[in-house]
């Protein structure tokens, strides 16, 4: 655990994922309820994410992420209301106007660029951005996340290729949940980690343990100051599981067994968060319940907010999607 991190900075890294579990699982249960369409979960993967988040300056630096980043975005000031917002598809979600996909993300304040449904687009869109950082003379830094199978894409290769070739400032973190959809890691690369594939491109690989959120800011911190410094950019395995079915519309008992999953259970990252913290003296009874509570209200309060929120107007349809003077008028 790395020893920068004061106690208050270590709790409010576990309520974030926390927070992330807690609103996920209402969306899975709104989805079985009827009321939203669909839902693509992060359970499992909060600690690489916020891990991440916080190794970030918030609002300076830049985030291509992908859509299973729930907690990377909570942990970068996209509130529960934006998300149930996306959910119901309404017009004040901050992405596009109620237009994307839920979690395709999207938030200004954060930096956060919304993706493209064709996975590894986003690392394009990274490694532009880490250019434009260069030539501008910034101090800023790209964090660009994706799955493993993803990285299987040509673009994604070229993406990376490109940013170690022109030393830009850009962090690739791999969210390694052992699945693409129903392809396990091993029919996905022939190399152990997705790290190993930075040594055909001239960059730093490194793996991490994506269920310690702590391990991952500590490594993400390098990393960062790294890109910061004109270090140049770095590949990063984090390796968890995927706890949930790819989606709400994937059964994942077609492809693999119960037990396999249970016992990826034992590794869940608030599992982890918890002992870390307990084994500190830094979490009590107490402050869990209050934690509970209080995500509670929060997701409570942001599925009120958002079936109550109007739908973008019929004529909207017409209007761009990003261009806010106009979809807003
Ligand atoms: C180019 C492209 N091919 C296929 C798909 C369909 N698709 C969406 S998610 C996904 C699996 C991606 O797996 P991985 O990169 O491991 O991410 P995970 O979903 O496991 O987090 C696939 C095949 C897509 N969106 N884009
Ligand atoms: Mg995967």
């Amino acid at each position: 655990m790395s020893d920068e991190l004061s106690p208050e900075m270590k709790k409010e890294m576990y309520w974030m994922m926390l927070l992330a579990r807690r609103l996920d699982e209402r969306a899975w249960v709104l989805h079985r309820q009827g009321k939203i369409a669909f839902h693509i979960s992060g359970i499992g993967q909060e600690a690489a994410q916020v891990g991440a988040a916080f190794a970030l300056q918030r609002g300076v630096d830049w985030v291509t992420p992908y859509y299973r980043d729930l907690a990377l975005m909570l942990s970068l000031g996209y509130t529960p209301r934006h998300f149930a917002l996306s959910l119901y598809g309404k017009r004040e979600e901050p992405s596009s106007g109620g237009r994307q996909m839920p979690s395709h993300w999207g938030y200004k304040p954060a930096n956060a660029v919304s993706h493209s449904a064709p996975v590894a687009t986003q690392a394009s869109h990274a490694a532009g951005i880490g250019l434009a950082i260069k030539l501008n003379g910034e101090s800023k830094v790209v964090l660009s996340t994706i799955g493993e199978g993803s990285t299987s894409q040509g673009e994604w290769y070229e993406a990376v290729n490109w940013a170690a070739i022109h030393n830009l400032p850009v962090i690739f973190m791999v969210e390694n949940n052992m699945y693409a959809i129903s392809v396990p890691v091993a029919k996905q690369m022939a190399v152990p980690s997705a790290a190993d594939k930075a040594c055909g491109l001239g960059l730093d690989g490194r793996k991490v343990d994506g269920t310690d959120v702590f391990a991952v800011y500590a490594m993400m911190q390098e990393l960062v100051a790294k890109a910061r410094n004109g270090g140049g950019p770095s590949l990063i395995e984090a390796r968890m599981y995927r706890i949930t079915p790819h989606s709400s519309d994937d059964d994942d008992r077609s492809y693999r067994s119960r037990e396999e999953v249970d016992e990826a259970k034992k590794s869940d990252p608030l599992l982890v968060g918890k002992r870390q913290l307990e084994a500190e003296g830094l979490l009590s009874e107490a402050d869990l319940e209050s934690m509970e509570a209080k995500a509670k209200d929060m997701v409570d309060d942001a599925i009120q907010y958002a079936e109550a929120a109007p739908y973008p107007e019929v004529a909207e349809g017409e209007y761009p999607v990003y261009a806010e003077e106009v979809r807003h008028a």
